[in-house]
Order: C-alpha cells, then structure tokens, then sequence
C-alpha cells in the first residue's frame, strides 16, 4: 500500500476560531488542529461542510498504475471543491480500483432526515464510479445492527450520476441519531468510465457533507 502521502496536513475551518486542539490524524504520525469549540461549525447552517482530513489513500489497490504525481496528492480532495483544468489539478485520482477515506474532524456525516441529498461527492473531469462506504462514529458502532460489515464500514448505494447521496434512504430502518458517520471510503470501480492513463479512476475534487453535526 503507498504511503498515506500528506496525511496530517488538514485544511483550515472557514470560521473564528476560539481554541485549538491537537488531534492526532489515523495515519499515526501526524496531528490536525481542530477547533475545541467549533462556533458553530457543525450546525448544519449553511452550504454544508467539506473533508479536513485524509485517513488513507491507496491509488494501487487493485494494483493499478498510479496517475502522474500531479495527481497523487490527496490533500486535494479536502475542503471545498477548487479543481481546474490544468496542474495544479486541485483533486486527486484513485487510481483504477484505488481508494480514499476522508474524516470530517471536528464534525461527523449527519443527515437530514428527509430525501433530499446528506453528502455530495464532487468528481474533475469525467465521471467515474466510485463505491462508497461510511465509517461509524464511537458512538453510533453499536447503533448499526445489520448493516455494519466485516471492515467496520457500512456501504451505501450511490448514483452513478453524480448526484448527492440520500444517506436516509439507505437506512431508512435505523433511528435517525444513528445515521451519524465521521469518515467516507470511496473506492474506484476499476473497468468503467473514460480511460484517462495520467489520471486513472475517479478524481477526486472534494466531499461535500450537506448535515454536519457535533461529534457527540
Ligand atoms: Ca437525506
Ligand atoms: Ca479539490
């Protein structure tokens, strides 16, 4: 597996800061400064909230070759979406069946309750399908009978099109205080999509949380 390049570098919450706290990243090595009281941050008030933090990337997972190094750096798929056409592309690749889990420190993946889309993930250039799965909070593990797989991580249906991802839909079954999530696995569906061999499988802008709650 590559190196979790750039773990631990995280982008910088939008509003006022009040305190800072340090808080160790998964990759093991590095921390993030998170806000100890976020003001706010996760409300859900707003246009939503993007990924701070890049638990994993692995762009030769299903041993594919990896896009140019332009491309590799999957700091760019946090915070809001900024890519262009040109280096620096501002998103990363997966890479042909690679993978990415982005958390969302200090807040979690809620949901709204209702039909309308909870999380939106914003590809560059041509779309390519990705899996998606989400990575329980502490508190919701045992929230989730049934749905929770052997990895930890329970899968969710996504549109093919691009459009935001009704999380509700998918656990209509579960409380909605359960539907909380604090990391996204997305993993590209190698054998689909344009061939692009500089940039191989989905690219990855940014992940839109539409719900941001408080890590309870
Ligand atoms: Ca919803
Ligand atoms: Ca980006």
């Amino acid at each position: 597996m590559r190196a979790c390049r750039g773990c631990g570098r995280a982008t910088t919450p939008i509003r006022r800061r009040t305190a800072l706290t340090l808080l160790l990243a998964a990759c093991g090595r590095s921390g993030i400064l998170v806000e100890e009281n976020p003001d706010g941050l996760c409300s859900g008030d707003g246009d939503g909230f993007f990924a701070t933090v890049v638990l994993d990337y692995d762009p030769i997972l299903a041993g594919g070759d990896p896009a140019d190094d332009e491309a590799t750096d999957p700091q760019t798929a946090l915070g809001s979406p900024d890519a262009r056409p040109t280096p620096p592309l501002g998103a990363v690749s997966l890479g042909e069946g690679g993978s990415i889990t982005l958390g969302f420190a200090p807040c979690v993946l809620g949901t709204d309750g209702t039909s309308a889309p909870d999380l939106v993930i914003h590809e560059h250039g041509f779309l390519e399908y990705t899996t998606v799965a989400l990575v329980p909070t502490a508190r919701t593990r045992g929230l989730l009978p049934g749905v929770i797989g052997l990895d930890g991580r329970v899968a969710i249906d996504s549109p093919a099109d691009g459009s935001g991802i009704d999380i509700d839909a998918a656990l209509a079954d579960l409380p909605l205080d359960a539907r909380e999530f604090s990391a996204v696995r997305l993993v590209d569906v190698a054998g689909q999509g344009e061939v692009t061999a500089d940039t191989p499988g989905a690219d990855i802008d940014a992940v839109q949380v539409l719900t941001p709650r408080p890590d309870r």
